[in-house]
Parts: C-alpha cells; sequence; structure tokens
C-alpha cells in the first residue's frame, strides 16, 4: 500500500504541556496504517498572535501514512479533543494543537485545509524543524 510523508506539528500551552504532547505523539504512532519515521524534540517557543498567553511546546513529527489529508486532519482533531481542546476563539491557548503541515507534495486550498500550511510563512521553528527532518531521511 502506498504511503505519502506527513509533518505534523504539536503544540501545548495549557495544562501538562509535556505530558500532552506525549499524548498526541502515541495517539499520532497508533493510527491505522501510520507510522512515526521521525520527530524533534519538543522546544520552547514565544506565543505567536499577538495575544498575551503562556509559552508554548512545540514539536513536529514525520508520519509515513496511507491515510488520506482529510481523514488525516479528521483523526488531528479526534486526538485533540482526546486531549480535552476546547474550540473557543482563533489562537486562544489550547491543551494541544496538531497541524497538518504538509503532506507529500499536495497542494490544496479548501475551507477544510490548506496545504502545505500557510502559518509556515511565520513559523521559523516549523521551517526549522522540517528542515531537520529531511536531512535526516533515508
Ligand atoms: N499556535 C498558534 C498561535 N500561536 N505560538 C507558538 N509559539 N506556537 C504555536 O504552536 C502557536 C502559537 C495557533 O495555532
Ligand atoms: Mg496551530
Ligand atoms: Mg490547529
Amino acid at each position: 500500500m502506498s504511503r505519502e510523508p506527513a509533518y505534523v506539528a504539536l503544540g501545548s500551552n495549557l495544562g501538562d504541556r509535556a505530558a500532552m504532547l506525549a499524548l498526541g505523539y502515541r495517539e499520532l504512532a497508533a493510527l491505522p496504517d501510520t507510522v512515526v519515521r521521525r520527530h524533534t524534540a519538543p522546544v520552547e517557543t514565544t506565543p505567536l498572535g499577538g495575544l498575551d498567553q503562556p509559552t508554548y511546546l512545540n514539536q513536529m513529527v514525520l508520519l509515513d501514512t496511507g491515510l488520506d489529508p482529510l481523514t488525516l486532519l479528521r483523526e488531528c482533531h479526534r486526538i485533540e479533543a482526546l486531549a480535552g481542546r476546547e474550540r473557543r476563539e482563533l489562537w486562544a491557548s489550547r491543551t494541544l494543537d496538531l497541524d497538518l503541515v504538509r503532506y507529500g507534495d499536495t497542494l490544496c486550498d479548501t475551507p477544510a485545509l490548506v496545504l502545505p500550511h500557510p502559518g509556515l510563512r511565520d513559523r521559523l521553528f516549523w521551517a526549522h524543524d522540517i528542515a531537520t527532518l529531511e536531512s535526516h531521511g533515508h
């Protein structure tokens, strides 16, 4: 079965942030037809978006997955809910955020999903994590 490389960014700035990222990682690794190929170490990052909120812990994983992009996105939302994520306002503090940053060479721009993730433009830590994961590819 063919699988695609998918970069998923994990972020948390509420509760036990390290435990939230670990939960996200575990759940992503347990998805059907999916393996984690590589991951970066969690890093502290300054909150973007101009809101006064706690510091984030961010991490990125590289999956090989047979799930299509929308199915993977739906699974990400399910895992966020499992972590007690409440969706209130845009960019509010969150226990766990899972963003699909890149999915193979797929380009798409729909209300449900934009690929690559537009946040790549201003998130240097994402670009850095992708470069790290790519440089160790085999
Ligand atoms: N996510 C946001 C808003 N701001 N800032 C950092 N440092 N890291 C994030 O993951 C992040 C953010 C909305 O998703
Ligand atoms: Mg996000
Ligand atoms: Mg998100």
